[in-house]
This record gives structure tokens, sequence and C-alpha cells, in this order.
């Protein structure tokens, strides 16, 4: 399936250049180029798997029906959809998480020209998934449901990134308030909907199919964004820099992340003590500290513990499912993250 890439990342060239030709940017050159530099730092350099996604669930769903040249070309833009969605969300989340690198790089908004035009670029990327939509996608059957898709999509990201962002509220810190099923609705929030029913979702439009009567793949969808944000945040601290492009900052931030309330629940008083004084400083010598203690609790095991569990149980949901198109699409999925390293 990965030979697709080459061909998707033509389709983004595409993309590119009729965005590009835009009216908007007519007045100054100037204007264009900056578009053109933004959507190349900030759009096609991450691993591509959700805007990918949507191709290959789209083929197996076809089962094994060769798609039309047509056809091929509506996935990738969905699928890019999806990117652009993802490069708006990350350039505001590194803003939000004071974040230094993205994808091996600086964050868009530390460069020393952009800063703050950052926002303006956001604005500028989440408005382009929609005149995608419209140059493509305006005469078919679906289009109405695409809309409502990326819409309510992106309302549940944005809640999840406010629970997130009020859940670490500086001048109150207080860990006593995380637990396990926060942790859930916040990553079931920011991450699962997006990034896993949205390529799948998009997918069974394009199939033809009614979402509503899909309620099913959402579930084990929603189950497997967790398990992937639980990823996140386990890689968040113990993944290699090197590997994954950024440089964790959750301690530093105060997250709520699945590691801390893992450590929470293992931790005895004294340890607890510890994990109130350090949590949340922007400190290395804090931030050590707390590092040393998820060593101290074995977190790590606890996480690959998590792991197979929860691997079990997602397994489990897809083999109920009646469809062998449907749980071919959701094994694929699942095997592009499980054990995944970045
Ligand atoms: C990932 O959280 C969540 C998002 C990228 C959604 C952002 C949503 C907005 C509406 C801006 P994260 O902060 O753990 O991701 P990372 O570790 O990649 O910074
Ligand atoms: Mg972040
Ligand atoms: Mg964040
Ligand atoms: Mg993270």
């Amino acid at each position: 399936m990965s030979d697709i890439k080459p061909k998707f990342l033509e389709v983004y060239s595409a993309l590119k250049s009729e965005l590009l030709d835009d009216p908007a940017f007519e007045f100054t050159d100037n204007s264009r180029q900056w578009v053109e530099r933004m959507l190349d730092y900030n759009v096609p350099g991450g691993k591509l798997n959700r805007g990918l996604s949507v191709i290959d669930s789209y083929n197996l769903l076809k089962e094994g029906k060769e798609l039309s040249d047509d056809e091929f070309f509506l996935a990738c833009a969905l699928g890019w959809c999806i990117e652009w969605l993802q490069a708006y969300f990350l350039v505001l989340d590194d803003i939000m998480d004071g974040s230094h690198t993205r994808r091996g790089h600086p964050c868009w908004f530390r460069l020393p020209q952009v800063g703050m035009i950052a926002i303006s670029d956001a604005l500028i990327l989440r408005n382009q998934i929609f005149r995608i939509l419209k140059k493509h996608f305006r005469g078919k059957p679906y289009y109405v449901y695409l809309l409502d898709l990326f819409n309510e999509v992106e309302f549940q990201t944005a809640s999840g990134q406010m629970i997130d962002l009020i859940t670490t509220l500086q001048g109150e810190k207080d860990l006593s308030k995380y637990s396990l099923s926060i942790h859930r609705k916040i990553v079931q929030y920011k991450t699962a909907y997006y990034s896993f029913y949205l390529p799948v979702a998009c997918a069974l439009l394009m199939a033809g199919e009614n979402l509503d009567n899909h309620s099913d793949v959402k579930n084990v969808l929603v189950e497997m964004g967790t398990y992937f944000q639980v990823q996140d945040d386990f890689l968040d601290c113990f993944g290699d820099p090197e590997v994954i492009g950024k440089v964790g900052t959750d301690i530093e931030d105060f997250k709520c992340s699945w590691l801390v309330v893992k450590a929470l629940e293992r931790a005895n008083e004294e340890q607890r003590k510890l994990l109130y004084e350090n949590y949340g400083k922007d400190d290395r010598v804090c931030v050590a500290k707390v590092k040393e203690l998820y060593q101290t609790l074995d977190v790590q095991g606890a996480f690959e513990e998590y792991e197979s569990k929860s691997y079990e149980k997602i397994m489990k949901q897809i083999e109920g499912h009646p469809s062998k198109a449907v749980q071919a699409v959701l094994k694929s999925f699942l095997a592009k993250i499980y054990k995944r390293q970045k």
C-alpha cells in the first residue's frame, strides 16, 4: 500500500497549485510565496497516516475492484483535507503548548519571521479545506454530509483541546482532579475523532454509505484513537526526540497525561508529594525528578500492559463486526499504530 505515497504527494502539488491560483493572492507575489512556503512547511511533512488511510480504507471498501483515476484523485483529495486539518491544529497546538519542535524542525510560530502570523496562517489552512471540498465535491450527492462531518469533527477537536487546556490552568494546579476518566474524555475529543474516525468516515461517504448506520465503526475507531493518544503521551516522555521529531512538554505543561494518571494511581504518600511538588514546573531538575519517579513506579511497565490489553480489546471489537471489508479497514488501521515508535 505504501507505493501510493508518491502519487498521493503528486495530488498535494496539484491541490496546492489550485489554491495558490486564488484571486486573493493576486495583489502581491509576496502573499502567494508566503502561502506556498507555509503550506510546504506545515502540510506534507508528517507520517501522512491519516491522509493515506482514506485511500487504503476506500480501496478495502471496494473489495478488490480497481479505483478509476477520478476515484483515486478524490480519495487523495479527502486525505489531503485531513492533512490540512491536522496542519491547522498543530500550528495552533504548538503555540498553546509552548512547544519548540515539530516533525524535526522548529514549530512554525518559532520561526523569527513568523511569530503570531502563524495564527493567521492557521485560519488560511482551515479555510482551504472547504475550498478543496467545494472545488472537487460540490456536485457529489454526499457533499453536504462531508461538510457536516468536517464541521462536527472540528468542533469535537476544539472541545477536546479546550478541556485539555482548562484542566491545566496556571495558578490552580491540582493533581487530585486527574483521573483516567478525565484523561479518556480529553483524548477522545482532542485526538480520536479527527485522527481515526474522520479518515474512515470520509471513505464510507465516498462509498455511498450513510454514517448513521456505522456507529459501531465509530466506537472501535474512538477506542483506537484513545490508544493512539496514550502512546503519544508515552512517547512525549520516553520517545526518542530524533525519531518522534518533537521534544515533549507534557510534564512542564502540567498535562493530564496518561503517565501522570498512572503514576498517581501507583504512588504512596511520599511519592505523591514529590509529584505535587515537581509536576508542571518548567525546570530541568523538577522534570528529571518526575521522570525518575516514573521509572521507580514502573509506569513504562504499566504502559506495556495497557498496550497489549488495549490491542486485544480492539481486535475483539473488530472481529465482532459483520462486514469482512470493514474488518479489513479497521485491522489495517490498527496494524499501522500497534507498538509504534513515532
Ligand atoms: C494532540 O495533543 C491534539 C491536537 C493536535 C489537537 C489540537 C486541537 C486544536 C483545536 C488546536 P498534543 O498536544 O498531545 O499533541 P502533540 O504531542 O503532537 O503536541
Ligand atoms: Mg502539543
Ligand atoms: Mg496539546
Ligand atoms: Mg502529546
